[in-house]
């Protein structure tokens, strides 16, 4: 007895362990010997180094110093010399960069996100902050990097590791996470210099070490009114800074969220008293300036959970050629490999999804996307982001399983993929809010992101009807199109409130 060990599943390449990636660069993007030495390389760390990291982020959480020995305010968060290992590899590899740099011209998103779909699983979630640091970068260029922000762009976009500059997304109070719009009572008080001072409570804040932020505040009228509702909040960009004497500038740390998941990362309640910013966009026109941040942050949110698939679902099957049960291997079991199978399926679709919404933001930022693009960007984006979530909690709570007992281990690391999965539904909008974001873009487009997605549609059953094998699925579902085709001619004629498309 003192000789047994338990077979263990092992993480190889995950570029070369998963061969529908390679197909699908190989078949569609342009730039291919670059971006598969870069994304083989990048496999080869992931395996070799990166994924322990991954864990000791997880077993090393983050820790809040509130006070320093002599009782003096600091709020340190103190992280992982792990995480800090995973900024600087951040940097290197262009996690954010490649994004901006565009060398792969409207195929860089997909290049990006690639990139970001092998490295998820093994980077102790250090993809929230890239995420975040993403969709600041995006909202700063669409606002044509305005030069109070230059320098911050310059950091955010940056491969050098001492330059690098990571951003927070500080949307949630407490009273609303959902309805920004009535939950904020940040009040952003202009100073003569054209400055603001922001006065309120955020309520999740995630990534909390960050360099900067974007948030959302009221601005405070000269005769000490705010204005309400969604059209009274504004945006605005702040430096997390220290003074001379070590106390962070206009900010104090309540405390660390203690959470389900996501525990290798901070998550603070903060408030701010008199926090120096400065508003970016319009007054006013704070949501609908943050609506860019939100449209990465999503899709990094669908990377993250089709990644989460790809990974349970490939240790899963490496574990399934060295475990026995009733005298054969597990993959020798048709009804083991059927789960195993279905699993695969929902891995491979929402990767694909990912690629095809990567592709129509690569499409968009690049100035060759149709308005057909467009339009199924929009819509897609929220669809995309709400069902790999869900999916992303199924599959894996289904991969732990396959594991038998191990997959319940801590030690093994495997439950913490299901804790981090939990969280994919949640933050960047839960399911029921996106699904209204999309009845918003319908209603508001007058059906138009409907009708492109009806005519993208058509054209792929077109293909499909000429495989013979699929040919009985794809009556079905014109089927189901003619009868959605009902309901887009209908929206078209009668813009109606998203809320009257709701009911
Ligand atoms: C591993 C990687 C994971 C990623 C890391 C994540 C870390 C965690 C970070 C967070 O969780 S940050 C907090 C995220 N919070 C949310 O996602 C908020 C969820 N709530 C919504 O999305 C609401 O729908 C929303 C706050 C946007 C509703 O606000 P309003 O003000 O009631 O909406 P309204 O009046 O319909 O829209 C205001 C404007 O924004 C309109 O533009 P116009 O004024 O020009 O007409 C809308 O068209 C525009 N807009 C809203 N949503 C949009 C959008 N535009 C484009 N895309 C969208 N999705
Ligand atoms: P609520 O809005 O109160 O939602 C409660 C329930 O009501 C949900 O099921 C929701 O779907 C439902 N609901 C709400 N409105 C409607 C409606 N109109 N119709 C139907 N159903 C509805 N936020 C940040 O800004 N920055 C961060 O960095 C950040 N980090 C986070 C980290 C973690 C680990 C977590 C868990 C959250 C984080 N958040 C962050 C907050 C997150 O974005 C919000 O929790 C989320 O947007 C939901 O908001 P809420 O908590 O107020 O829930």
């Amino acid at each position: 007895t003192g000789l047994f060990f338990q077979a263990q599943p092992q993480l190889k390449n995950p570029f070369l362990e998963d061969p529908l990636l390679g197909r699908y660069l190989r078949r569609h993007q342009p730039h291919q010997q670059a971006v598969f030495s870069d994304l083989q390389a990048f496999g080869e760390r992931i395996s070799g180094e990166v994924d322990a990291w991954g864990r000791e982020c997880e077993v090393n959480p983050p820790r809040l110093v509130p006070f320093d020995p002599w009782g003096r305010r600091v709020d340190h968060i103190v992280t992982s010399p792990a995480w800090q290992r995973m900024k600087e590899l951040s940097a290197s590899e262009g996690l954010v960069a490649i994004g901006y740099e565009r060398s792969c011209g409207e195929w860089s998103r997909v290049h990006q996100m690639s990139k970001l779909f092998l490295y998820s699983p093994s980077s102790g979630l250090f993809t929230c902050p890239l995420a975040m640091t993403d969709g600041a970068a995006k909202v700063i260029q669409s606002l044509g990097v305005p030069p109070a922000v230059d320098s911050a762009y310059r950091r955010l976009t940056s491969r050098d590791p001492e330059r690098f500059w990571t951003s927070g997304q500080w949307m949630t109070e407490r009273r609303g996470g959902s309805d920004v719009a009535a939950g904020t009572e940040t009040l952003a008080e202009p100073q003569p210099d054209g400055s603001y001072r922001l006065h309120g409570f955020k309520w999740f804040t995630s990534a909390t070490d960050a360099d900067m932020t974007l948030t959302l505040g009221r601005v405070v009228g000269r005769d000490g009114s705010t204005p309400p509702g969604s059209r009274g909040l504004s945006l605005f960009y702040a430096e997390v800074r220290r003074d001379p004497q070590g106390r962070l500038e206009g900010i104090e740390v309540q405390r660390l969220k203690d959470k389900l998941g996501t525990r290798q990362m901070p998550t603070a309640e903060l408030l701010l008293d008199g926090l120096p910013a400065h508003r970016l966009a319009e007054e006013g026109r704070g949501v609908a300036s943050i609506a860019n941040m939100l449209t990465v942050t999503r899709i990094h949110n669908s990377v993250a959970a089709a990644a989460a698939m790809r990974r349970v679902v490939q240790l899963a099957r490496d574990y399934a050629t060295r475990r026995s049960a009733f005298g054969r291997r597990l993959q020798d079991h048709p009804l083991h490999l059927q789960t195993l199978a279905r699993m695969e399926v929902e891995a491979r679709a929402a990767f694909l999804l990912v690629m095809e919404v990567s592709r129509l933001l690569g499409r968009e930022e690049t100035g060759v996307a149709s308005p057909l693009d467009r339009h199924l960007l929009r819509l897609l984006t929220p669809v995309l982001k709400l069902y790999s979530a869900k999916q992303a909690v199924a599959v894996v709570s289904e991969g732990l399983e396959s594991f038998g007992g191990q997959g319940y281990m801590e030690d093994t690391g495997l439950p913490g993929l299901l804790r981090d999965a939990q969280v994919l539904s949640i933050w960047e909008g839960t399911t029921n809010v996106l699904s209204l974001d999309v009845l918003r873009c319908v209603a508001r487009s007058s059906g138009l992101v409907l009708q492109a997605y009806f005519t993208q549609t058509q054209a792929l059953l077109g293909h499909a009807s000429r495989l013979p094998p699929l040919a009985p699925a794809v009556g079905a579902l014109e089927g189901a199109l003619s009868a959605l085709g009902v309901f887009v001619e209908e929206a078209a004629a009668r813009p109606p409130s998203y809320l009257e498309l709701a009911a």
